[in-house]
């Protein structure tokens, strides 16, 4: 449950105005526990404004309140800050350096890397996502959830434990989607909107990069890379990390699976890590000055595509052996 200080501090009457973000490569979470976030103060009589610095992937347009959120890289004047799903202040982008240090930092985070960042930190790195969180935030303010905010909170939970597979997903995480669902949501719906609803061209690109998986000699490394060219002609494929990571991680003797997204042709690649199990590739990323969960997490780092999967490869084998 929040700090009793956070509830407190979410609830007074000089904090009018707040500001609300989430991390750069938005997904499901990042926008289900903002766009609730939001909702809920809201509700509370807050003036809120929902700001980050990325776009929204096309698959989440159809979230409630999502024409709320602005595309900027810098804040509007502001009582309080709540940064969700952030395990830094600078995952939010250029808007970090708009945060005021005169003003209340309000960190709700389920990273396990989380650098406490905030005035008020709430990490729980139990929690299957930021969602689930913010569900405990409702009940803390005795605020009932609404049909869109349940909604948000699903949508949130369904894309950060992987539709409820992943290790993080609890018997908390299922008790939570069942009171979600006593809302209305449709989650076939939802389940449609995320995972198929990609055009004929995505899925054909998609293939390709499957096509191109590699693997070490141990066998207990697989990646799969998205140059720059094709992550721009088809930015699903840079949005989708879990849809095309998992083929390289549902290789037996996998331990580690590792997509590469060139960000900037030559000069700059994402890296995202999954594990199965064995292997804390936090840790793995954190070498590389990234983070994340023990079995999912990731960095950026300079350079060519080809010199940093040869580094990175180099340094997951290494942990593997
Ligand atoms: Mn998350």
């Amino acid at each position: 449950m929040p700090p009793k200080k956070l509830v407190a501090e979410l609830k007074k009457k000089n904090h009018k105005v707040f500001v609300v973000s989430a991390h750069i490569h938005l997904e499901g979470d990042a926008l289900g526990s903002e766009l609730a976030v939001a909702s809920l103060l809201r509700r509370m009589g807050k003036t809120v404004y929902c700001v980050n610095d990325d776009q929204v992937p096309a698959e989440y347009l159809f979230l409630p309140g999502i024409k709320t959120i602005r595309r900027g890289a810098v804040f509007p004047a502001y009582d309080a800050a709540v940064l969700v799903d952030c395990s830094d202040a600078s995952r939010i982008g250029k808007l970090s350096k708009s945060l005021r240090p005169d003003k209340p930092l309000i960190n709700i985070d389920h990273h396990i890397s989380n650098t406490r960042f905030g005035t008020l930190n709430w990490v729980e790195p139990k929690a299957s996502c930021a969602s689930e969180m913010v569900y405990q935030l409702f009940e803390a303010l005795s605020m009932p959830l609404n049909k869109q905010e349940a909604v948000l909170l699903y949508t949130g939970i369904l894309a950060d434990t992987g539709s409820f597979r992943y290790a993080s997903t609890s018997s908390v995480t299922h008790r939570v989607a069942a009171h979600l669902l006593e809302f209305g949501v449709n989650v076939y719906n939802i389940y449609q909107r995320l995972y198929e609803d990609f055009s004929y061209e995505t899925v054909k690109a998609l293939a390709g990069v499957v096509r191109g998986m590699r693997r070490d000699k141990t066998g207990k490394v697989a990646w799969v890379q998205v140059p720059a060219a094709l992550g721009k002609k088809y930015p699903v494929l840079s949005e989708q990390t879990d849809e095309i990571i998992r083929f390289a991680r549902a290789v037996a003797g996998v331990e580690v699976a590792l997509l590469f997204k060139e960000i900037r042709r030559g000069r700059e690649v994402r890296v995202n890590f999954r594990s199965r199990g064995r292997v804390d590739v936090n840790a793995l990323a954190h070498g590389f000055g990234g983070g994340g969960h023990r079995m999912a997490s990731g960095c950026t780092l300079k350079g060519t595509l080809k010199g940093v999967i040869a580094k990175v490869v180099a340094a997951t084998a290494r942990r593997c052996s």
